[in-house]
Formats: structure tokens, C-alpha cells, sequence
């Protein structure tokens, strides 16, 4: 892999958006000093004469590959009564999205900045031979963005964060290094919940940090929610005593794949799910429309052209398939217990009260499987998961530790419900996520439904406007959340705004309520389609013909706005070329392609290996 030039890299950002980025540095710096003269917000409401209240903490909580309609708010049967708690004291939102994938989405929740730009371009396993080596196309968060990490501690705040980092695993881009006070997190994209065992033949070993030390080992009875949880509430305890505010970053590895988890979790489910998925589909789709969520007018995705409907299926095989949504399901409402620990923690101390909590999945859920993946993607790494981790992959086993359990695409539909498509695309299914926010004011009516446009570069803005601070950054697409945090009858965005997204070629935009979309076959068209979201959310009905200036005008911002300014190289190849019909079946081994330029095994420095502290 060639060695990239950071500074050289920085030159070319600056010259692919300089005017527009200095446009933005100057009305950054005029708002900031517009500002400085109004009080801040927590003090708008809280303090009175000279006696100021103390700043909000914050807890971001994030989920990994958990879909839109995976929580009991928004219409789950899975039992999350403590994310419930949060939604019903807080606000839901159904228009915020992330970015197609995990690192794509974290590189931006931590700076801001597209991802492109960012350092994750795309995934790491996934790159084109085009994008080899080019600036932006990393898979970690480039050294020369500030995180939120940064931004907070630099407003005063105790910086800490547990759980999955993956943004960078040398010295200079783990946690210690990127703005957090305490640490203890995996630093790679996922593996076991409960030991280092990757997934990957060329990186079998996980990478792990504790306050900046990389781990020799893990701690005794080591399960991911469970110990994430309590180091995250063991660093709270440790700095109570310096009485500042504190930035909690608790990113979970549930419900990512493998889906291992604790009883009584692997058995909470047993049979719930044996009525198949076109039954539990509906059944969210109903609970969705008594809650509230949909639109009225809403329809339901498309069930996938290439999955059955499991009505006709023998029992037996409706039973097999879903003892892999008994064990998500499990991982979901496991991942909830510990969220609740964490809140029942900050109640005892104190604290809950006076905190701003942010939930949300990270990308849509993941529909492909091992075995699925052999044969449509060829990837080296999806054999070896097969060979290495499925020895024991006897239905009676699933869910232990050496099981390699995953749910397939029928049940990550269930997961989108009511949207198409999962992890990796552009259609809703992908990026959009069920937000919730519970804040320390009453200024929304408790258990509200708000349909604001968001994206997870907004949360950037939010926090620096919250602690009057300049984005560190620039800004590209993000804004701020403060107005409408304060104000209900504020929009975070106006119907001329616009969020754009590119990944492995999937390509989509919205402004206002349109949706601009471009899938390659065969999960899309290959071309450009229209969709009206004010209640076409399963992106079912294609206006591109209906509106065709419309859609000229929006690809003419994507092409010659979003894609130059936001350094997005389009793969010369797709990561599953093989599905397109006319494309050879035939992947080359022989000249590094598919590239593992970040996939080998990082041995940390000898200097810096710790033993775990407990
Ligand atoms: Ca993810």
C-alpha cells in the first residue's frame, strides 16, 4: 500500500472546495460573534439573575446495524422498554439518516465532514483498484480532523468513550489521541462479542484500547454490551469528583454480526419467530401506523424480488430461519438491559436529568450473509469467516461464542420496515435510522414525533453551537439542531437543503421531500429515479418520468455539486459485480484485487501493550 502524504492530501481537500470553505470559515466566525452576546442555551432556561446552571452532559449512544424499526417506539416487537423510556420522555425522529455503512457514518458523527473527505471513502475490504491509496479513502478518520472528542473537551467537558471505534487503530488515531479523556474500546470494525477473534484471515487478531493502552489481553467474563457498559459508568464514577460536565460516547457492537449473546437473551425468543417474516413485516408495519410514525398514505417496501414469502414455507424451515432472528432479537433487547444499567447509574448519581441522550443505529441492518456472500461477492475474507468461525454452526449452538449467527436479508427487510434495501445502499433502508433524543428541557411535549430532515453530520454542528464553539472543521453539510432543540416550531433544514450519498456506487440525494436515488442492478435500475418522501418512504413509486426537469436539476447537483466538492471517487469496479448478470463471474486472485490495504494484522508497539485493568 503506498504511504499517503497527510499534508499533501490536505492541500487537495482545500483546493476542491477552497471558496466554498472559506465562505463558510467567514459566516462561522460572523455567527459565532453574532452569539457570543446571547446567553447560551443552557442557561436560557434553567438559570436566573447571576447564578448560571451547570452545562448538559451529553451521552451519545450509538447501535451498530441496527434498522429503523427495531425499537419498540418505532414499532419493534422486540422488547426495548429502556430505549422506549428514552423515546417516550423524548422526541423520535423518522427523516434522520446515517451513512450507508459503519466507518462511513463514524468518520462524519465524529468530524462533521463527509466521509469522503473524512477518510472513509469507502470500506476498507470493499475499495476499488481506482481508489487505492487516494486521499480520503483510508478507512480511518485522517489525523488532521478535530473529533467531537476534541470540541468537547475543549469546552470544558470530561471526554469518554466505550465500545467499537473503528477510526484508526496506530497511536495517533486511537482514542487517546482524538480528543477522549478515558477509553476502552475495540478498535476494529467487528468481531466476536466476546473475545479477540476477528473475522478476517489476513487480521485474525481484534485490536483493543484501554486509556491508551493497547490490550494484551481482555478482561475477565468480557462480553461486549455488558463491559462497555460498565467501564463507561466506571469512568463517570472516577471523575465525579472534578465536578465537570461529561461527553459519554457508549457506541455498542450489538447488534452487529456475529449475533452472540448471553442467555437468558439467546433463549427470550424461542419460537416468537417461527410465523416467519412476511408475518412480523406486517405486524410492525400496523404497530408503525398506531404509533405514529408513518405518514398517512404510507405503503410497505416491495418484499425483495429474490426472497420467498415465508407464508408457504414447511414449518421447519420457518423455524430454522427464525432461530437467527430469536438470536438478533435477543442481542437487541441485551444491548436495551445494559442501556438501562447506564440509566438507572446516571439517575443514582444525580445526572440523568440534566443530559442531553442522542440514540441511533449507525447504518441500515445487514442484509447479506457468509454463505450468500461466498458465491455473490467472492471475498477472500467471506470464505475464510466460513472455514474459521462455522465449526460448530449447528442450529443448537447459535448464538455461542464460537457460532458465526447472522440473519439474512428476509429478516433485515423486517428490520427496515416499512423501507427497501439495507446496510450499503442509498435507499432508505440503508441510511435512514430512528433517532431519539431526550433532552433536559420541556420545550417538546414528551414522546413526540418530529420529521425534521437530519443527517449524522449535523451532530457536529450541534454540539460545537452548543458549547459556542466554531465548527473545527468547515462545514459541509451539517447543520446545527440547536434551534429547533430550543424552539419546536424550527426546522434543522429548509426545502432547499440538501444531503447527498455515494457508496461502492450506490448513489442518492434528498432535498426537501425529494428523493433522488441511483441503486446498480440489481438491487436498483442503474438509473436515475424520483421519489416523492412525503409518504412514498418504500420508494415505490418512480416520478422520473413525471418530472423530468426536476430530476435534471437534482442530478446536476449531485454530479457537478455534491460529487467534485466532496472528493468522491466513483469505483471502477463494484464490490459485487458478480450480481450484475453481464459482468464475469470470475474475480482475479493474483493482483491484490480484492484489496486488504487495511485488513493486515496491526501489531501495536511493544512499549505501549497493557494488561486489562480489571
Ligand atoms: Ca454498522
Amino acid at each position: 500500500m503506498a504511504v499517503l502524504d497527510t499534508k499533501q492530501a490536505h492541500r487537495n481537500y482545500k483546493g476542491a472546495y477552497t471558496v466554498g470553505y472559506r465562505l463558510k470559515i467567514y459566516i462561522t466566525v460572523f455567527l459565532s460573534l453574532a452569539l457570543s452576546s446571547t446567553p447560551g442555551w443552557t442557561q436560557d432556561s434553567r438559570s436566573s439573575g447571576t447564578q448560571k446552571a451547570k452545562p448538559p452532559n451529553i451521552v451519545i449512544i450509538l447501535a451498530d446495524d441496527l434498522g429503523f424499526a427495531d425499537t419498540g417506539m418505532f414499532g419493534s416487537e422486540i422488547e426495548t422498554p429502556n430505549i422506549d423510556k428514552l423515546a417516550e420522555e423524548g422526541i423520535r425522529f423518522t427523516n434522520f439518516y446515517t451513512n450507508p455503512m459503519c466507518t462511513p457514518t463514524r468518520v462524519t458523527l465524529m468530524s462533521g465532514v463527509d466521509h469522503h473527505v473524512a477518510g472513509a471513502g469507502t470500506m476498507s475490504i470493499l475499495t476499488a483498484p481506482n481508489q487505492i491509496g487516494k486521499p480520503g479513502y483510508e478507512s480511518w478518520l485522517r489525523a488532521e480532523f478535530k473529533t467531537l472528542g476534541d470540541v468537547m473537551r475543549q469546552a470544558g467537558y470530561a471526554t469518554y468513550t466505550t465500545g467499537k471505534w473503528d477510526l484508526g487503530r496506530t497511536p495517533d488515531l486511537i482514542p487517546r489521541a482524538r480528543g477522549f479523556d478515558r477509553d476502552f474500546v475495540m478498535a476494529d470494525s467487528h468481531g466476536s462479542h466476546y473475545s479477540m477473534t476477528n473475522i478476517y484471515m489476513e487480521n485474525p487478531k481484534l485490536i483493543f484500547t484501554e486509556d491508551g493502552k493497547y490490550l494484551k489481553n481482555l478482561p475477565k467474563d468480557y462480553y461486549s454490551s455488558r463491559t462497555y457498559t460498565d467501564k463507561m459508568i466506571s469512568f463517570i464514577e472516577d471523575g465525579r469528583k472534578e465536578g465537570k460536565p461529561f461527553f459519554a460516547y457508549l457506541a455498542y457492537q450489538a447488534p452487529h454480526d456475529p449475533h452472540h449473546v448471553d442467555e437468558p437473551w439467546r433463549s427470550m425468543y424461542r419460537g416468537k419467530y417461527d410465523i416467519g417474516w412476511t408475518a412480523i413485516r406486517e405486524a410492525r408495519f400496523e404497530a408503525q401506523k398506531e404509533l405514529g410514525i408513518l405518514p398517512e398514505g404510507t405503503e410497505l417496501a416491495e418484499r425483495y424480488w429474490y426472497l420467498p414469502d415465508s407464508e408457504p414455507l414447511a414449518p421447519i424451515v420457518r423455524a430454522t430461519l427464525g432461530r437467527h432472528k430469536e438470536l438478533y432479537a435477543g442481542l437487541v433487547s441485551n444491548m436495551d438491559y445494559h442501556i438501562g444499567r447506564f440509566l438507572e447509574y446516571l439517575k443514582d448519581i444525580g445526572q440523568y436529568e440534566n443530559t442531553i441522550f442522542v440514540f441511533f443505529g449507525d447504518n441500515g441492518p445487514e442484509g447479506n450473509t457468509t454463505f450468500e456472500s461466498i458465491t455473490q461477492q467472492g471475498l477472500k475474507n467471506n470464505i475464510f469467516r466460513a472455514m474459521h468461525w462455522s465449526q460448530e454452526h449447528h442450529i443448537n449452538v447459535l448464538g455461542t461464542p464460537n457460532s458465526y449467527p447472522e440473519y439474512g436479508p428476509g429478516w433485515a427487510q423486517v428490520s427496515t420496515t416499512p423501507l427497501y434495501g439495507h446496510k450499503s445502499y442509498a435507499a432508505e433502508g440503508g441510511i435512514r435510522n430512528g433517532l431519539i433524543m431526550k433532552l433536559p428541557h420541556a420545550k417538546h411535549a414528551a414522546g413526540s414525533i418530529r420529521r425534521d430532515l437530519m443527517h449524522v453530520s449535523d451532530i457536529m454542528s450541534t454540539f460545537a453551537e452548543l458549547t459556542q464553539q466554531e465548527n473545527p472543521n468547515g462545514n459541509t453539510a451539517g447543520r446545527s439542531w440547536l434551534g429547533m432543540m430550543n424552539n419546536p416550531d424550527a426546522q434543522v433544514r429548509t426545502d432547499q437543503d440538501w444531503i447527498a450519498w455515494e457508496l461502492m456506487g450506490s448513489k442518492g440525494l434528498r432535498r426537501g421531500k425529494w428523493k433522488l436515488l441511483n441503486n446498480w442492478r440489481p438491487y436498483g435500475t442503474g438509473e436515475w429515479q424520483l421519489f416523492d418522501l412525503t409518504s412514498d418512504w418504500a420508494e415505490k413509486h418512480d416520478l422520473a418520468g413525471q418530472y423530468p426537469e426536476l430530476l435534471r436539476e437534482l442530478v446536476d447537483i449531485y454530479e457537478n455539486e455534491y460529487l467534485p466538492n466532496n472528493n468522491v471517487i466513483l469505483g471502477d469496479r463494484s464490490s459485487s459485480e458478480s450480481l450484475w448478470w453481464d459482468m464475469p463471474l470470475r474475480f482475479p486472485t493474483d493482483n491484490k484485487y480484492p484489496p486488504f490495504l487495511y485488513r493486515q494484522q496491526y501489531h501495536p508497539p511493544a512499549d505501549m501493550m497493557a494488561e486489562p485493568k480489571n
